[in-house]
């Protein structure tokens, strides 16, 4: 198996209902171990660059008016296949086709309030780790 690296944020729904360290206790569970990790106040400028793939979707102003509504945490996570053991542990981005025992099955509101966001491809999880965390931020 292919150790990896993946880029995660803990959603503002998340750090208001002060959840984060269940969230992070399901991630470590789950064998992914957290090696870098800040709480942060997206910008404006940050959440529409980050989600610029969903630029033209019609939840795209709602999404980015979420992501900076409160704070978020993000981290790189490590571990085996970490990219495609997070999004196992994420659940579906609905919750309500979620399955049980993941994170959005336990905590997600709604499918834009879900609580977490994991990167889906090595490329994607490069991109969205070196736009949040410099290299010295991340420890092995
Ligand atoms: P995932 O986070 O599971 O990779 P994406 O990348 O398709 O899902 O969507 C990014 C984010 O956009 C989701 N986490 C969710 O917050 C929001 N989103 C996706 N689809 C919808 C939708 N139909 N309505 C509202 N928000 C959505």
């Amino acid at each position: 198996m292919a150790l990896e690296r993946t880029f995660s944020i803990i959603k503002p729904d998340a750090t208001a209902r002060n959840i984060t360290g269940q969230i992070v206790a399901m991630l470590e569970g789950a064998g992914l171990r957290v090696v870098a990790q800040k709480r942060i106040q997206m910008t404006r400028q940050q959440a529409e660059e980050f989600y610029g793939v969903h630029k033209e979707r019609p939840f795209f102003g709602d999404l980015c008016d979420f992501m900076t509504s409160g704070p978020v945490v993000v981290q790189v996570l490590e571990g085996d296949n970490a990219i495609a053991r997070n999004r196992e542990v994420m659940g579906a981005t609905n919750p309500e086709d979620a399955a049980e025992g993941t994170i959005r099955k336990a905590f997600a509101e709604n499918i834009e309030r879900n609580s977490v966001h994991g990167s889906d491809a090595p490329e994607t999880a490069a991109q969205e780790i070196a736009y949040f965390f410099s290299g010295s931020e991340i420890t092995g």
